[in-house]
């Protein structure tokens, strides 16, 4: 009975940890000044509520997309701790080449998350979008991953109070009526520190913020504030199950928007 009850009391509690468990591919700035290895954190996290960090396992994949050509970056990466508000968790440090002018297109495929709670396995395929010089090259073409999401605005130049749209991608194919999770990057990590930092926002009384898309698997969301922007796509991919059980397999975009001055 004691145990009984004390599982009920924990699942009354789940709803606000389990949802909005974001990907991170996190740098500074979007649009990158300097050329050079260009610093990025890979943080399985949930940063518009500065919450729990979760341990990522090795990556399957980690490149770049840059003038239509697929460049591995995976020899980049190097497993760190990061420090979330409340826990540390398994992490990666790496960096992105930036030299020529254009769009860098670079994307996680993480290795799937068990997420205890649920008794699912999680695996958000997560990209970001960097460029030097203004210079679009790569933002509207996909990438080609099992899932995605199809930015319909350029992803490092979006204006608050503007629109963004996205596809929901499924090998190739629009996804109908996808579940897209909208997070806000209340806290941004600190690179150097590798470390959560203070939030400038607080996640919204109604819980995880939720855009559904329309027959072609385009949505629309409206953005109220400068900073980055998260869309997850839930359960889009093709992939199902993980070692015997359910894989949530979702696309991620991280956008960027500016206040105009
Ligand atoms: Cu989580």
């Amino acid at each position: 009975m004691k145990t009984c009850l004390l599982a009920t009391a924990l699942a009354a509690l789940l709803p606000a940890t389990a949802v909005a468990h974001f990907q991170l591919n996190y740098t500074e700035d979007a649009m990158i000044d300097r050329p050079g290895d260009v610093p990025m954190g890979l943080i399985f996290w949930h940063p518009f509520e500065n919450g729990h960090v979760m341990d990522m396992g090795v990556p399957q994949e980690f490149f770049m997309v840059h003038n239509g050509e697929k460049v591995d970056l995976s020899d980049r990466l190097e497993p760190a701790s990061f420090t979330g508000a409340a826990n540390e968790a398994a992490a990666y440090r790496a960096t992105v080449p930036v030299k020529r002018s254009g769009d860098y297109v670079v994307v996680t495929v993480p290795a799937p998350y068990y997420e205890e709670s649920e008794d699912l396995f999680i695996q958000q395929i997560t990209k970001v979008v960097l460029n030097r010089n203004t210079l679009p090259t790569d933002w509207d073409q996909p990438v080609g991953l099992p899932t995605e999401i199809l930015p319909l605005n350029k992803p490092y130049n979006v204006i608050v109070g503007s629109t963004f749209s996205g596809q929901v991608l499924a090998e190739g194919e629009p996804v109908p009526g996808a579940e897209i999770e909208v997070e806000y990057m209340a806290a941004e990590p600190d690179l150097e520190a590798f470390a959560t930092t203070k939030p400038t926002a607080q996640p919204m009384p109604g819980g995880s913020v939720v855009v559904i898309a329309d027959q072609n698997g385009v949505f629309t969301f409206g953005i109220p504030k400068a900073g980055y922007w998260g869309f997850a796509a839930l359960g889009s991919g093709p992939v199902t199950e993980h070692e015997g059980k359910d894989l949530s397999q979702d696309a991620v975009i991280w956008i960027r928007a500016e206040d105009m001055k």
